[in-house]
């Protein structure tokens, strides 16, 4: 089953070269001057005046040095890094012993691992997401906002999708996960539900050189094609639009587009620029 699957599934091997040449740049923004940390509140329920926003971008584009970055913006924006940790290092039955990375395991064997993998991701996030909040967020007098490094969005509509279409996820693996995501989401859905996205758009080939200068050993095998595929499936679900998605406020929600394509750490001119744009985001939201 799996050698069968194996010979479709392109991701270390190099044979996927879909990619758009679409203008990277700056969605237009109306830049006027008030930073959300600023701004009051009225009499608002205290939890659900609390924005949930999600960071989406391809593998190495610099979500979480741009979340770090945001944290230290404002105290009432609380950064929720994606479980990488979690997924490298499986919890075995007793606590002390580890089961095993998932993530490792997936990236040497993707056609065998990819169902795990996709399974376990969508899991350990909505369980990060339930969380409740720290309680000063919900006891800022500004505008507290919740900022996601990527959400179950992109696990189904980036990740899952991409290895359903390259062969890694067969067509009965594709049905029971979607059945899981679609379950999930109707019970837990009003409690994970986004009010913005925030998309850090790069070429793959900038997210490749910063793949390598980061040297995560598992993804020591990953090639510029898919990440070239992930971009066309950002692309298609932020940008075009055209990929189908399974609930309507999902196709509602408002996003913003940032250029990730300039080095933003080292700037801090660039820094700035893209620390407006969000504040001012997040009050349109
Ligand atoms: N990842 C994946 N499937 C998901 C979510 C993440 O394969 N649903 C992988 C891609 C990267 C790593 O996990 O190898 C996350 O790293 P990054 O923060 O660069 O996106
Ligand atoms: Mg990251």
């Amino acid at each position: 089953r799996y050698l069968c699957r194996f010979s479709t599934c392109s991701m270390l091997s190099g044979t996927h070269s879909r990619i758009k040449t679409t203008q990277l740049g700056i969605a237009k923004m109306d830049l006027s001057t008030s930073p959300i940390c600023e701004s009051g509140v009225g009499q608002m329920d205290l939890g659900s005046r609390i924005k949930r926003v999600s960071i989406e971008g391809n593998i190495a584009v610099g979500k979480s040095t741009f979340a770090r970055l945001l944290q230290n913006v404002c105290q009432d924006w609380e950064v929720i890094p994606e479980p990488v940790s979690k997924w490298q290092n499986i919890e075995g039955t007793s606590q002390e012993t580890s089961a095993g990375n998932l993530l490792e395991m997936m990236y040497a064997d993707t056609p065998r691992w990819s169902y795990t993998f996709q399974t376990f991701s969508l899991l350990s996030r909505l369980r990060t997401q339930l969380q409740p909040p720290p309680p000063q967020l919900l006891h800022s007098s500004n505008t507290p906002v919740q900022v996601y490094e990527r959400s179950v969005y992109s696990d189904r509509y980036i990740f899952a999708l991409t290895m359903f279409q390259l062969g890694c996820i067969n067509a009965a693996e594709w049905a029971v996960y979607q059945d899981w995501h679609s379950f999930l989401l109707e019970q837990f859905g009003a409690l994970v539900q986004l009010e913005g996205i925030i998309y850090l758009r790069a070429p793959p080939e900038t997210c490749m050189a910063r793949l390598g200068m980061r040297g995560r050993e598992e993804e020591r095998g990953v090639k510029l094609d898919y990440l070239q595929k992930l971009h066309s499936q950002h692309e298609s679900w932020l940008m075009d639009k055209t990929t189908v998605l399974h609930s309507e406020k999902l196709k509602q929600l408002p996003i913003l587009v940032l250029d990730a394509g300039v080095e933003f750490e080292s700037d801090p001119e660039v820094r700035e620029m893209l620390t407006t744009k969000v504040k001012e985001f997040f009050r349109s939201l």
